[in-house]
Parts: C-alpha cells; sequence; structure tokens
C-alpha cells in the first residue's frame, strides 16, 4: 500500500515541474514562419499528427489540387506554447492547421475537427445523407472519446510513467483491450468502420489503433495487448496501411521552424 496522503489542496510537486504545468497560455512570443500554400500545418508525426497529413494525402489521391506547409512543432522542446500556436490553438496541442484561402484566415485545432472541415469542405470522406453521415459521426467521436484512455491512460502507464504501477497498467490495459474488441467486432461484418466506404472515421481510428496493431506505438504493446487476436481489425488496418496516401503521409518530412523564439 502506498503512504500517499491527499493533500487537502492540490499543489504541483516539485519533482514534476517541466513541460507539463498546471496551467495554460504562451509562455514565450514565437513567430511562426508560413509558406506559399494556401494551408499551413503546424504539427508532428504522432497519432493526431498523421490524421491530417493522410487526409490532405487523400485529397490529393482524389485528383484535388490542394496544397499545404507542414511544419514542425517539437512538443518536447515546448513549441506548443510560443504565442503564434497558441493563437492558432489555445489548447497548446498539436495538429493546429490555418486556412489562408480567400483572403481570410480561419484557425482550426482538434484533429477531428480539422477532419471533418477539410471533409466538409471538399465533400470528401463523408457520405451526404444524414444516416450515413451520422454513422461516420458516430466513429469519429468515439475516436476523440476512446483515445485519450489508449494514450493518456495506458500508453503513458506501459510505456511513459517513470515506475510501473500495476493498478494504473491493470486499469487502462483493461479499457484498452476492451476498445479493440468494440472495433474488432464492428469490422467483423464491415469492410471499413462505418460501412463500405473509406471515410474520415477510418482515418481518425487508423491513426491511433491501426498503428497499436501494427506495433507502431509503444514497443512491445502489440504483444502484451495480444493484438494478433482481433483479426478483423488487423484485416482492417493492414488495408488502409497499404494505402499510397497513407504510406505518402508517413514519410512527409516536417520543415523545422527557424529560431524566432524568445524562450
Ligand atoms: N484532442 C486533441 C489531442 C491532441 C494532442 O494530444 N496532441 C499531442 C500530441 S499527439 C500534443 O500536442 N501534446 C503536447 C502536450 O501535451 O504538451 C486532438 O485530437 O487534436
Amino acid at each position: 500500500m502506498s503512504d500517499y496522503q491527499l493533500p487537502r489542496v492540490w499543489k504541483t510537486p516539485e519533482t514534476m515541474i517541466g513541460l507539463n504545468r498546471p496551467t495554460a497560455g504562451s509562455r514565450f512570443q514565437q513567430t511562426l514562419p508560413r509558406g506559399e500554400a494556401i494551408y499551413q500545418l503546424y504539427s508532428l508525426g504522432t497519432p493526431n499528427g498523421i490524421k491530417v497529413t493522410i487526409m490532405f494525402e487523400e485529397l490529393k489521391e482524389l485528383g484535388i489540387d490542394i496544397h499545404y506547409d507542414l511544419f514542425k512543432i517539437d512538443i518536447s522542446e515546448g513549441d506548443q506554447f510560443g504565442s503564434d500556436f497558441v493563437a492558432i490553438n489555445p489548447n497548446s496541442k498539436i495538429p493546429a492547421l490555418l486556412d489562408l484561402s480567400d483572403g481570410k484566415e480561419i484557425r482550426v485545432f482538434e484533429s477531428a475537427n480539422i477532419l471533418l472541415y477539410l471533409a466538409d469542405k471538399y465533400h470528401a470522406f463523408l457520405p451526404e445523407t444524414l444516416s450515413e453521415k451520422t454513422e461516420v459521426l458516430n466513429w469519429l467521436f468515439w475516436q476523440t472519446g476512446a483515445a485519450p484512455f489508449l494514450g493518456g491512460g495506458f500508453g503513458h502507464f506501459f510505456h511513459y510513467a517513470p515506475e510501473k504501477i500495476p493498478y494504473a497498467i491493470d486499469r487502462y490495459t483493461m479499457e484498452a483491450k476492451r476498445q479493440l474488441d468494440v472495433l474488432d467486432k464492428e469490422l467483423a461484418h464491415k469492410t471499413y468502420i462505418s460501412g463500405d466506404q473509406y471515410t474520415i472515421a477510418d482515418i481518425a481510428i487508423w491513426s491511433w489503433y491501426g498503428r497499436l496493431v501494427e506495433g507502431k506505438l509503444y514497443e512491445g504493446s502489440d504483444v502484451f495487448l495480444d493484438v494478433n487476436a482481433y483479426t478483423h481489425l488487423g484485416r482492417w488496418a493492414r488495408t488502409i496501411a497499404d494505402r499510397p496516401a497513407v504510406k505518402r503521409a508517413l514519410d512527409k518530412t516536417y520543415q523545422p521552424l527557424s529560431d524566432t523564439a524568445d524562450r
């Protein structure tokens, strides 16, 4: 049993002061670079980040003339707390997108919302009929609700936490496996997660759960979670991994920020 005593009012422990803090807002002035394209994407090759590069590459694959500049926000260096980035996403998380088309400047944050924004704008990867669209949104919102338990819960305690805490690992492994079973049972009778069409829901879910079952998320977690048992999920994950746009998106080079930060 731990000898931890709950204080009446929580204060940040000295040992936890680092990039994570219990406050929001920018921490330093930083001017973000801008390229020539109408879309400026500030991101990184993480599961939430790759959703957007996959979407852009899929739109290109449809023959749409679309261009974006891709800049690296190094979250391990704290770039997400620079003033320009926080002005685009006050939540200080990648990915964040600026749409500069038609002389306007629209900021878009939350990866699922960026997918929805681009799907709406280009009428792609999101069906138009209410019933089909609703089923896609069921799964898109499922992903945004479920993945924090996979990443912030399971991934954190399995891989990143400085000590292995059995209660936390067991609790989040149980939930991660339950989520894998949800997907596997659905995919037993459908090609894609919302039916027979590939949509933004597949892009969002694959970026987390597809990468997990491919063994690309947290080292050793594919074996630990026995992902091969989820055969339908595995079939779906491989189908999406084979898409040319997905391969291109995973190979993308991120331009570094020129060092304009005043930290
Ligand atoms: N719900 C957000 C989550 C974004 C998110 O958690 N991004 C992570 C990387 S995958 C991040 O920027 N972390 C930096 C930090 O927490 O300081 C989304 O889907 O866009």
